[in-house]
């Protein structure tokens, strides 16, 4: 059987009334962006400027711009300009672009436009993060539990799509033809796992009961959980989380000693909220610790939170231990 192609899987459920014509042109458009990104990605380094190469310039965060990050950003941006949104807002922004054309459709879609920059140069899977809710005009922030759609592009292997418009997730992968096409898969997150994903180089910086945490997992069988544990850590959260989706496992972005890292360092709005939304809907939990992501009240467009997500159950022991 032929597989659906997100066009026709969104037409589909604009005819159900699940989504409504303005977010299924806002994702469609995220889609022409993600294809033309993941050609970039593809390319880098064959005739082109080096797409890790540092561009000279700081996001509001701080974090040194790299050239795919600003390309990804001004293409997402161009692409989304005629679709009748209202605003984007972006990692590499640091105020909100308002298009006039979309003033009465008070739609935000917030991105990471390029997830993992460290990882450009290195082959490694990286990504774009979105997240679609309805907003006012002068305030353009709203807590989780509003979006309307949210997801994520993976550029690895495949150029994968997980989407989520708030009736369980589905997966799509970019085929030959250039088309995103749904794939045979309904994403759901084990409730349990033996695999944890966190930066451990950090651990000097980390609070005291994410020691106690984690070192309960490096005990393994001999230890209070009585069985071994695997770690992975990508350097890019769209890798972590799609592999979570796939085989379950838990990710850990926790608070830290380190300046500016009292929040961790993934940023809600466009970050955590959107992972937080598919992750729900795939049956997992996402934290910062202590409250689920989807009920914190954003303060500000680059606020970070500390991010703790995955199979149910073992979000829950990570409570359980604090
Ligand atoms: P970059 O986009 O700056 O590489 O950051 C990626 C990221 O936001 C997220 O994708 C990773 O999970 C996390 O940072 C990696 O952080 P560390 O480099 O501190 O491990």
């Amino acid at each position: 059987m032929e597989s659906l192609t997100i066009e026709n899987f969104l037409k589909a459920k604009n005819e159900k009334g699940e989504v409504s014509r303005e977010v299924c042109a806002a994702l469609e458009a995220l889609c022409s962006a993600a294809t033309k990104i993941a050609k970039l990605a593809a390319g880098n380094g064959i005739g082109t400027d080096n797409l890790g190469s540092l561009t000279g310039a700081e996001n509001t965060d701080g974090d040194e711009q790299k050239a795919l990050d600003v390309l990804a950003d001004q293409l997402i941006c161009s692409t989304l300009a005629p679709t009748g949104v209202s605003a984007y807002l972006s990692e590499e922004r640091d105020e909100a672009v308002i298009f006039e054309e979309g003033r009465d459709s008070q739609i935000v879609v917030a991105s990471d436009p390029l997830d993992g920059s460290s990882n450009i140069d290195t082959n490694l899977t990286i990504g774009t993060i979105f997240s679609l809710y309805p907003a006012k005009a002068g305030n353009w922030l709203r807590e989780g539990r509003a979006q309307q759609a949210a997801g994520f592009f993976a550029y690895g292997p495949q150029t994968v799509l997980l989407l989520t418009t708030g009736q369980g997730v589905d997966g799509f992968c970019l085929n030959e033809e250039g088309h995103f096409v749904q794939m045979d898969w309904q994403p759901q997150i084990p409730a349990t796992t033996k695999e944890f994903a966190i930066n451990a180089a950090n651990s000097r910086f980390w609070p005291a009961k994410v020691q106690r945490y984690i070192d309960t997992l490096l005990a393994g069988v001999d230890g209070p959980r009585g069985t071994n544990f695997n770690m992975r850590w990508n350097g890019s959260l769209v890798a972590d989380a799609f592999r979570i989706f796939r085989r379950g496992g838990i990710f850990l972005y926790p608070e830290d000693s380190r300046k500016n890292y009292e929040n961790g360092r993934l940023r809600l709005v466009y970050e955590a909220n959107p992972i937080a939304f598919l992750v729900e809907q795939a049956e997992g939990r996402a934290s910062d610790g202590k409250i689920d992501i989807l009920d914190i009240t954003p303060t500000s467009y680059h606020m970070r939170v500390p991010l703790i997500f995955g199979s149910a159950d073992e979000v829950d022991s990570y409570h359980s231990e604090q």
